[in-house]
C-alpha cells in the first residue's frame, strides 16, 4: 500500500516508519521537526534523540535493505498536504502530527494557542487534501483515552447507547478532557466524525493510553533506531519518567494521591494495533473507534513497579508523593472497555518486570546525560 506517516519523526511515527518500510510498503515519512523544536523551547530536550529522517533514512537502508521517501514540511498548510496527497495517492494516511503534550498545553496563552492551532489545522488540512485528492483514503488519527476523562461509569469503545424518554440512540460517548491538549484531540473527533457523515471519509480514530518502552523489532537491532525518549515533566510520559528517575536516584514524583488510573500501552503493542487497523479499514461513511491500550494501572501501581525493578538491580529507590501540578481526580472509578484490539487479534506485550528492566538498562547507559531538574514539575494548571 501506499502509506503516508503524518509525524514520522516522533516516538511513534519513527518507528511506524521503520515498521511499515520493512513490512514492503510504500512509506512517506512527513514532518517538520516541530516537537523537537518546542522541546528546546522549554529546555525539555530528549535524552535519546536520533538523527533527522535525512540521515535516519540512510542508516536504514544500509541496515534493512528497504527505503522510504522523506517530505519535509508543516501539515497545517493545506497547499502542502494537498500537492503532496495529489502526487503521493495514499491509501492511508497516518496521522501523528499533533503536539503531544498535556503540560506543554497548558503553560500560558502562547503554547495553548500553538497547540490549537497545529493540532487542529493538521487534522483540518488532512481533510480537505483527501476530499479533494483521494477520498477512498482511509485515515487512521490518533487520538487519546483522555478525550474521555475520569467518568464515574464504565468507558466504551466510542460510542453509546442512549434511551431516552423511551427512544434510543447510537451517540459518541461523551467527552470530557481535563487539558488543552486532549480537548484538542475531542475536537478533532467531532471534526473527523462531521466529515465522516457529511463527505463519506472512511476514518480510524485510536484512543490510546500513555505509551512506554523504547524496543521494536527494528530499535533492537541498533540503538541507531531507537525513538526518542523524554523523561522530562513535559514531555515525559509517566513511565518513561519513573524509570529514569529511578536510574538517576532521585525519588520518583507521583502526583498527588496517585490514585489516578489510565490505560497503559507498550510501544511495541502500538505498531501492532495500527497494523491491524490498516488491515481492518472501515466502510465509507464509517468512523471507526477503538481503545487502544492494554491494561490499567493507578500511578501508585506503577510506581511500585519502577521501585521494586530499581531495586532487584541493587539501586535504592523511594516514592514522594508531591503536590498535583495538574487539575485532575485523584482516586475515582475507571474501568475502560479495550476488546476491539483483542478481537482483531492483538497478543499484548504487558508490562512485566523484564519489560521494564529492559528498558531501565538501556536508560542507564546514558545515566551521566539526565538532568534532574527538568524531571520535576514545571506547569502548574491552576495558575
Ligand atoms: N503523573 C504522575 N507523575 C509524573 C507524571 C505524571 O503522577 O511524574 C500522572 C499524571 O498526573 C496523570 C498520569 O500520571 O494522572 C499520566 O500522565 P502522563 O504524563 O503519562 O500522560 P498524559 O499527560 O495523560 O499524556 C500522555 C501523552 C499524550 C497521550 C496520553 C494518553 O503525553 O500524548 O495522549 O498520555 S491518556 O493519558 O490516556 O490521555
Amino acid at each position: 500500500m501506499n502509506i503516508m506517516i503524518l509525524g514520522s519523526d516522533g516516538y511513534l511515527g519513527w518507528p511506524m516508519t521503520m515498521r511499515l518500510a520493512n513490512l514492503n510498503h510504500n512509506v512517506l515519512a512527513v514532518d517538520n521537526y516541530y516537537r523537537r523544536l518546542i522541546a528546546k523551547e522549554t529546555d525539555s530536550e530528549a535524552l535519546i534523540e536520533g538523527p533527522n529522517l535525512k540521515r535516519r533514512q540512510k542508516l536504514f537502508e544500509n541496515k534493512f535493505s528497504n527505503s522510504f521517501e522523506i517530505k519535509i514540511g508543516d501539515c497545517t498548510d493545506y497547499y502542502f498536504m494537498s500537492n503532496m496527497i495529489k502526487k503521493f495517492m495514499p491509501d492511508v494516511v497516518i496521522h501523528f502530527a499533533e503536539q503531544p503534550s498535556a503540560p506543554y498545553s497548558m503553560i500560558d496563552y502562547f503554547s495553548a494557542k500553538k497547540t490549537f492551532d497545529n493540532n487542529l489545522n493538521s487534522t483540518f488540512s488532512l481533510i480537505w487534501a483527501i476530499l479533494e485528492n483521494k477520498p477512498d483514503c482511509h485515515i487512521i488519527k490518533l487520538g487519546t483515552m483522555g478525550e474521555y476523562g475520569t467518568p464515574n461509569i464504565d468507558i466504551e469503545e466510542g460510542w453509546l447507547d442512549i434511551n431516552h424518554k423511551g427512544r434510543s440512540q447510537k451517540f459518541l460517548y461523551p467527552r470530557q478532557a481535563s487539558s488543552l491538549y486532549h480537548t484538542t484531540k475531542v475536537l478533532d473527533t467531532d471534526l473527523l466524525w462531521f466529515y465522516v457523515r457529511a463527505y463519506g471519509l472512511k476514518v480510524t480514530d485510536l484512543m490510546q493510553g500513555p505509551v512506554y518502552g523504547l524496543f521494536t523489532d527494528e530499535s533492537r537491532v541498533n540503538d541507531e533506531f531507537l525513538p526518542n525518549f523524554h523523561y522530562d515533566d513535559i514531555f515525559g510520559t509517566l513511565v518513561n519518567r519513573l524509570i529514569t528517575q529511578a536510574v538517576a536516584g532521585i525519588p520518583l514524583t507521583v502526583y498527588g494521591e496517585g490514585g489516578q488510573t489510565r490505560g497503559y500501552i507498550n510501544l511495541s503493542d502500538t505498531l501492532k494495533c495500527i497494523e491491524l487497523s490498516i488491515l481492518n479499514p472501515p466502510k465509507a461513511s464509517e468512523l471507526k473507534i477503538m481503545n487502544q491500550f492494554t491494561e490499567q494501572f493507578t500511578v501508585n501501581e506503577i510506581a511500585e513497579k519502577v521501585k521494586l525493578v530499581s531495586e532487584k538491580k541493587g539501586r535504592k529507590c523511594e516514592i514522594k508523593k508531591i503536590k498535583n501540578p495538574r487539575k485532575e481526580m485523584e482516586n475515582h472509578y475507571y474501568n475502560a472497555i479495550h476488546s476491539n484490539f483483542s478481537q482483531l487479534g492483538l497478543k499484548p506485550n504487558l508490562m512485566t518486570e523484564d519489560i521494564l528492566s529492559e528498558i531501565f538498562d538501556k536508560v542507564m547507559e546514558r545515566k551521566e546525560l539526565i538532568n534532574s531538574e527538568i524531571a520535576l514539575p514545571r506547569v502548574r494548571w491552576n495558575k
